[in-house]
């Protein structure tokens, strides 16, 4: 058998972040770089020999090269099966339930999110286990330290690549492979958890819903739910097919990347629903006619109107969100009674918690949400349930919302992004603001004074593992908070992410421009955290 083994060089820089192993391009393509990282993930994780993977990405730049690249490295270490996505297209939420629905040992999802693409992009590599989640941080830690001490890795030569156009099964040396489509199992699934009787009728009925696949993975996907399924026209989708460069598009569905869906959203012939996802089809953004919809007001709407949802009208378990995210959905779980739980910022922590059956939806501030149907976020399950909810209210999203408002109040919610070009002077910066937490409890600035600072560690109520500094929280004594921390999904530099948050209860205004009532906890936040002093920045390079 044509198993050659290569001799390659330690890659120190093999540190999976917040989701996988995420580069530039160039820095992929370096030799035996991917190779090494995938001899790795064997080495860590020894029953995937005699065992079996599911592969698909996000259809970014070298997505299809990296996929047989890696094929030749599983096939070589005697990886029994691979199972991989019709030319290389696969969404990360359904790459999470094809892992679970086959029983694979794992999976290989090739995706850098809501990086950009092309040539001049990123690339990233994640590995998620047998249950279709993210590999937990004591995993990645082992694939790490694998992939730093590695000399040599094994692969396949001398034999044909695998034709991901041709659906069916193929053979690479010993490796049995199987290219499959993985559209029609993701819309069953999501079928099964909305009422597509009730959502065709509202659109029947006039409601108009326009959604932007980025030029990214969920296209084929949103073709078959929105259009073949439900019986909306091609024309409700944009950007429908998934380009290696993402039409030179940021695949990111933020406000500051969707200029365009914004100013769609403000006009008064406005569809009911406007909504994107990223790269990956993880990530979501829900707008209205005139409104947007910040992640952690709709994890919380979602959250108190679960019960007119099919998949979830026998009521929640629980909830979860990351710890910077919004508080919302709190009110939301103690008005229920449900547990809710405040993790680690990265969809990893939810898994747990899902696998445990404690939780039933999560969610986070970075466009983020999703239910116990996979064990990863899922952007055209947001949509489809929001989708749902309205035809189910009849009400619209700013109708929603002010209802909501009401009933809990309003959780106003920003999060600011500086932006510093050396990583390492962003970690010092961390650990200062780390260092200083103790001493800011009293003091005042401006109209706020400090009730408590610290640094946030999570204790996994499962498995009973420990994460500690996961971030800085400054809470106020009025009640508003702040949290800061380093990204972790750079490619080059650090941004440091300030989250800032402020409820306004019940019979508050609720209709404030969330910067202007977030000033002051911006203002004091700033100050007692000597952003500008220790950053040497003017500000925040964008505030989402
Ligand atoms: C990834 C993780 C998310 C996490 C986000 C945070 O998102 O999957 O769970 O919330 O990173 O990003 P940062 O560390 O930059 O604040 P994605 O969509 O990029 O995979």
């Amino acid at each position: 058998m044509p198993i050659t083994i290569v001799p390659t060089r330690a890659f120190a820089d093999q540190r999976p972040g917040t989701a996988g192993l995420r580069k530039r391009v160039a820095t992929f393509r370096q030799p035996h770089y991917l190779e090494n990282f995938v001899q790795a993930i064997v080495d860590a994780v020894p029953e995937l020999r005699g065992g079996s993977v599911v592969i698909g990405g996000d259809g970014r730049f070298w997505c299809t090269d990296a996929a047989r690249i890696a094929l030749r490295v599983l096939a070589a270490n005697g990886v029994a099966r691979a199972s991989v996505a019709k030319d290389g297209l696969l969404s990360t939420p359904a790459a999470s339930m094809e892992i679970r629905a086959r029983g694979a040992t794992g999976g290989l999802l090739l995706t850098a999110s809501h990086n950009p693409g092309g040539p001049e992009g990123d690339f990233g590599v994640k590995y998620n286990v047998t249950s279709g989640g993210q590999a937990a941080e004591s995993l990645t830690e082992r694939i790490h330290a694998r992939a730093r001490e590695l000399h040599r890795y094994k692969t396949l030569e001398g034999e044909p690549d695998v034709e991901l156009d041709e659906l069916g099964r193929q053979a690479l040396g010993p490796m049995e492979v199987e290219v499959f489509d993985p559209v029609p199992a993701y819309a069953d699934a999501l079928e099964r958890l909305f009422d597509f009787d009730r959502i065709r009728a509202a659109l029947r009925a006039g409601l108009r819903v326009h959604f932007d696949a980025m030029s990214a993975v969920t296209g084929p996907f949103a073709e078959e739910l929105l259009v073949r399924r439900l019986g909306l026209p091609p024309s409700a989708i944009t950007n429908g097919r998934p380009l290696p460069d993402f039409g030179g598009r940021h695949p990111d569905p933020s406000p500051q990347t969707c200029p365009q869906l914004v100013a769609l959203a403000s006009r008064n012939d406005a569809p009911d629903l406007i909504a994107a996802s990223d790269g990956d089809g993880d990530r979501n953004l829900i707008m209205g006619r005139g409104c947007l919809v910040s992640p952690g007001d709709s994890l919380a709407l979602l959250a108190a109107h679960a019960h007119r949802l099919p998949g979830y009208c026998g009521g929640l378990a629980g909830v979860a969100r990351s710890m910077p995210t919004s508080r919302a959905v709190d009110r939301v779980a103690d008005r229920l009674g449900i547990p809710c739980y405040e993790t680690p910022t990265g969809w990893r922590y939810f898994c747990n918690l899902l696998e445990a059956g404690r939780i039933t939806l999560c969610g986070e501030e970075s466009f983020g949400t999703s239910s116990a149907h996979a064990r990863e976020k899922d952007g055209l399950w947001a949509v489809l349930a929001w989708l749902d909810l309205l035809a189910a209210t009849r009400r619209s999203v700013a109708e929603l919302l002010h209802h909501h408002w009401r009933e809990h109040g309003r959780d106003y919610f920003a999060r600011e992004d500086w932006r510093l070009a050396d990583a390492a002077l962003g970690q010092r910066v961390i650990d200062d603001l780390r260092a200083a937490a103790p001493t800011l409890a009293g003091r005042s600035v401006g109209g706020l004074s400090v009730a408590s600072a610290d640094s946030f560690r999570y204790l996994d109520p499962v498995d009973g593992s420990t994460s500690k500094d996961q971030g800085l929280r400054i809470h106020y004594a009025d009640g508003s908070r702040a949290v800061l921390r380093l990204s972790g999904t750079d490619t080059a530099g650090a941004t440091l992410r300030v989250y800032l948050e402020r409820h306004a209860p019940p019979g508050a205004d609720h209709d404030r421009v969330p910067l202007d009532a977030l000033g002051e906890v911006a203002v004091a936040t700033h100050a007692l955290a000597q952003l500008r002093e220790l950053t040497g920045l003017a500000g925040p390079k964008q505030v989402v």
